[in-house]
């Protein structure tokens, strides 16, 4: 029986919430969030006349193989697209098919077959990395210089070998290199490990978005608990674990871990169930343990990566952009991928933008263009002021339509995931000098011996413990499912009688 064990969790995400889901009735369960709010990255702000969404953006995948969207179907919380059975099959590898404008910096709408040919062999290369999944020697570290030394090898027979068509397609290229960058949360797809790149999984159906805000699945998820099991506004300073903690008064029963909150408030507890961001954790661990983690554990936290993917929403009073568009591309075509880009992050950080989705319905949203940027340079306009970000956004769509007189957006709203004290950052990423093992060392609940007479007494979730599906909503919620599963077989399990 589970009764009397004293279960701990932090952070209140989609992992943490599905951990406390799934150990109701077990226990006693307290959720600690350092935030007001639950979800953590997933996160919906008002905007406009809609709604925002600062964090994870659409259900990858939705498909019945997928957690999130089986939840997410049976409260109810998604639109009649996406319940379509024929929406649900669609295999679209990670990136799914939008109608779409591609905007060149000469000011004029690039020639959509040119852009077509370009993204083909793009993708082309990206599939072909697959291969050398498990490899012993793959031919690069990086997928970024793999990807760049197969777009050499073509470069002479590229667009038939016109010098001015090359030229495009290498900046076509240069765009997918930066989109790739949000899609992988990385500064430069150079970070990104060739080898255990294969290893992500993508679902089939094709991506949706919650009408009702992503953050209707967390705020769901969280009614269902009993009242008074999430603490907010309670982030956690310390855990100390393997010790012979006491409770005031009560001197029967020990625990072995320690939760200590940063406004000296403490938790005695059995487990703990952690599932703070890998980007914590890196800056972090190294206090945040007492004793500090076994060293394999430390360097799994090291050689992951984990880097930033930041939103800029924009809102304007007349769309610029033709109802049917919904995703509007910017090409800067002096770029290519053979040749480094501009180091100057002040001058030209608005240059690694890869453009704008639309977002859908206008009725609901009013007429609202959500950027993506990546990297050092999205970590850069973190720090600029909502005017600067405004400025340059106008300076850049300007440009790219050629129209100097675009009316500036009405407001500007963005995300800073790099500078949020208990993220440092968005998503997980399998960086060169790591490997798929390294998720699962980071998964691995310590103590390490599975003999140990107090075990579990550390548990990890989180969207970067999971192997396939790491950088995900799904992959966070099975996570936290994991963990819990862990708890509740322990709690099932007979307990040994008591050695003299
Ligand atoms: C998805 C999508 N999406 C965009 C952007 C971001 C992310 N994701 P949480 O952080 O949620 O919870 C931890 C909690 O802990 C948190 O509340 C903290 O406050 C708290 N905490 C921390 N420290 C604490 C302390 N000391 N004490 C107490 N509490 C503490 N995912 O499925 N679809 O469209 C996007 C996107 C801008 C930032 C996303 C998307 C990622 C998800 O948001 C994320 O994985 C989960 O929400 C994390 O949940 P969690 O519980 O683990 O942590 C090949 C290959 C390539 C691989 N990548 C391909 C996939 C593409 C990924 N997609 C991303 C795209 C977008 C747009």
């Amino acid at each position: 029986e589970g009764s009397g064990r004293r279960v701990v969790a932090v952070g209140a995400g989609l992992a943490g919430l599905g951990a406390a889901q799934r150990l109701r009735g077990h226990g006693s369960l307290r959720l600690l969030e350092a935030a007001g709010r639950a979800g953590g990255r997933v996160c919906t702000r008002p905007f406009a006349s809609g709604l925002a969404e600062m964090g994870a953006h659409w259900i990858h995948g939705p498909s019945p193989g997928n957690p999130v969207f089986c939840l997410a179907s049976r409260y109810g919380l998604l639109g009649p697209e996406a319940a379509r059975e024929e929406n649900q099959q669609v295999e679209a590898g990670g990136h799914p098919p939008m109608p779409s404008v591609t905007y060149g910096s000469s000011g004029k709408v690039l020639n959509p077959k040119a852009v077509r040919e370009a993204r083909d062999l793009f993708y082309t290369l990206l599939a072909s990395t697959r291969a050398f999944q498990g490899s012993k020697e793959p031919p690069w570290p990086s997928v970024g210089q793999y990807v760049r030394a197969e777009i050499a090898r073509t470069v002479p027979t590229m667009a038939g070998g016109q010098e001015d068509a090359r030229q495009l397609q290498l900046a076509v290229l240069a765009a997918c290199l930066k989109l790739e960058c949000c899609i992988s949360g990385t500064h430069s797809m150079d970070l990104v490990g060739l080898e255990p790149f294969g290893e992500y999984v993508s679902l089939p159906g094709l991506d949706c978005t919650f009408p009702g805000g992503y953050s209707s699945l967390a705020e769901r998820l969280l009614l269902d608990l009993p009242a008074g099991t999430v603490l907010f506004n309670k982030p956690v300073r310390t855990i100390q674990w393997q010790g012979s903690f006491r409770e005031e008064g009560d001197d029967a029963r020990v625990f072995p871990v320690r939760v200590e909150c940063e406004d000296g408030d403490f938790f005695l507890a059995d487990h703990v169930v952690i599932t703070v961001p890998l980007g914590f954790l890196k800056e972090r661990h190294q206090e945040f343990f007492q004793p500090p983690l076994p060293e394999r554990k430390a360097q799994a936290i090291r050689n992951l990566g984990f880097g930033t993917n930041n939103k800029i929403f924009l809102e304007f009073e007349q769309p610029f952009w033709e109802p049917e568009q919904q995703l509007l591309e910017v090409v800067w075509e002096d770029e290519s991928p053979l040749e480094e880009p501009s180091g100057d992050l002040e001058t030209n950080w608005f240059r690694k933008l890869i453009g704008f989705v639309v977002l859908q319905p206008p009725e609901q949203h009013g007429h609202v263009l959500c950027g993506f940027i990546a990297g050092k340079e999205s970590e850069h306009m973190e720090t600029l002021s909502d005017a600067e970000v405004l400025s340059a956004m106008t300076r850049v769509l300007r440009t790219m339509t050629g129209n100097p007189e675009l009316p500036p957006p009405r407001s500007v709203l963005r995300s800073r995931w790099h500078s949020a004290p208990y993220t440092r950052g968005s998503y997980s990423y399998v960086a060169v000098g790591s490997s798929g093992d390294d998720i699962d060392v980071l998964a691995q609940p310590l103590p390490e011996d599975p003999r140990d007479p107090r075990p579990l007494q550390l548990l990890f979730a989180g969207e970067a413990t999971h192997r396939t599906f790491y950088s995900t909503t799904h992959g966070a919620l099975l996570s936290g499912w994991r963990e819990a599963d862990r708890l509740n077989q322990l709690f099932q399990a007979p307990v040994p009688a008591p050695q003299s």
